[in-house]
């Protein structure tokens, strides 16, 4: 690190997540600096630099940017099935990593990876799940902790994008967009998944051929809470994150973003985000800033490795699910006592 004590970071890929990540660390957050950016698309790197006019070298291999001195840590947001060797390869280099969802695409690269980092006998990985950043979630979790709604007994959550493009298949409604609720409802109830299935209901017409959409999964854990999640990421009107929590004595949900109530026309109104960038923006600001501090402070405390490979091991019975149409075990290891 610097003598200043400014973390000197470097990020890969630079495309959606990794540009606007790159934007807030060098115009909205402190302690930070993006001083080497590298993506397979090295047009999609030098854009980053120019748009951001940052000071950052252009490395061709990532690999190569995790060992450069003047890197301190890591921001790994390329695609998923990417961030496995990226994150193992910083590990080796004893340097922090930042990790956008999901650690890994398979059990077994998250169990590499969980085991690569407990023999350095440091934590060195933040997973990028910023649900539990979010004040709305933060909330929740603190009525629910507080008894305010008794002993919670279901969950009624939805998450809805506008709209999504060709490459965007049947699997990533699970791996790329579930995902985030597989993370955040286990760290709201405290509690583990055991099972989990998945129902296609009729399709949307905007949807295409590679594409089952809308999806209901439900989930059940080990306390016997159940789960229904629906993920529909053609909904047309926005982007829609939704989550009640139903107790014994009482029902508490995610608040809705704000926005101002419009009387015009004859109609009573609100508008609805159409950007997750937008619905999450504080959460991933306070993210960000959370890991370069614990990155400085030398302890990372957001998101582990271990949740990520939950939430990897929970995504895996929801696609075996997909394919069999069955109820589908979840079961998982007792979590080490590095991660507790
Ligand atoms: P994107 O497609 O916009 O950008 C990914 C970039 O990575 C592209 O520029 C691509 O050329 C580059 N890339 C791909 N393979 C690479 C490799 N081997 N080495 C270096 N660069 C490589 O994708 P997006 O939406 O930015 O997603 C990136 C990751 O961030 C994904 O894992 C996604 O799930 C996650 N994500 C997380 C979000 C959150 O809410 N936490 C929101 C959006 C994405
Ligand atoms: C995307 O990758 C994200 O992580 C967004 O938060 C999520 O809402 C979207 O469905 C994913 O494709």
């Amino acid at each position: 690190m610097t003598k200043k004590n400014v973390l000197r970071i470097g990020v890969i890929g630079t495309g959606a997540i990794g540009s606007d990540h790159i934007r807030r660390c060098t115009q909205t957050l402190s302690g930070a600096q993006i001083v080497a950016v590298g993506d397979v698309n090295s047009d999609n790197a030098r854009k980053a630099v120019s748009s951001y006019n940052i000071n950052a070298k252009v490395y061709d291999s990532g690999h190569d940017l995790i060992k450069a001195e003047d890197v301190d840590v890591v921001m790994v947001t390329s695609w998923g099935q990417t961030h496995a060797e990226y994150v193992l390869s910083a590990i080796k280099a004893g340097k922090y990593v930042f990790c956008e969802k999901p650690l890994a695409t398979t059990i077994k690269d998250c169990q590499e990876i969980i085991e690569a980092e407990q023999a350095c006998g440091k934590r060195l990985v933040q997973v990028g799940f910023m649900r539990p950043y979010d004040k709305g979630y933060r909330e929740l979790r603190n009525a629910i902790a507080n008894g305010d709604i008794g002993m919670p007994l279901m969950v009624h959550a939805a998450h809805r994008n506008q709209s999504v493009g060709e490459n965007y298949v049947t699997n990533m409604a699970i791996v790329d967009t579930l995902i985030h609720e597989l993370d955040v409802l286990r760290w709201l109830l405290e509690d583990d998944y055991v099972s989990a299935q998945v129902i296609f209901p009729r399709s949307t017409r905007h949807t295409h051929a590679k594409l089952r959409d809308p999806q209901i999964i439900l989930l059940e854990t080990k306390s016997g809470i159940r789960i229904d999640v629906e993920v529909f990421v053609n909904c047309q009107y926005g982007y829609d994150i939704q989550c009640a929590v139903v107790g014994e004595k009482g029902i508490v949900s995610l608040p809705e973003p704000a926005s101002v109530t419009m009387r015009s026309d004859a109609k009573l109104s609100k508008s609805i985000l159409t950007d997750w960038k937008e619905r999450f923006i504080d959460a991933y600001d306070i993210e960000v800033q959370d890991f370069i501090d614990s990155c400085l402070a030398g302890k990372l405390t957001g998101p582990s490795s271990w949740n990520g490979y939950v939430a990897t091991v929970a995504a895996e019975a929801c696609v075996k699910s997909q394919e069999t149409g069955k109820v589908e075990p979840i079961s998982l290891p007792n979590c080490p006592s590095f991660y507790k």
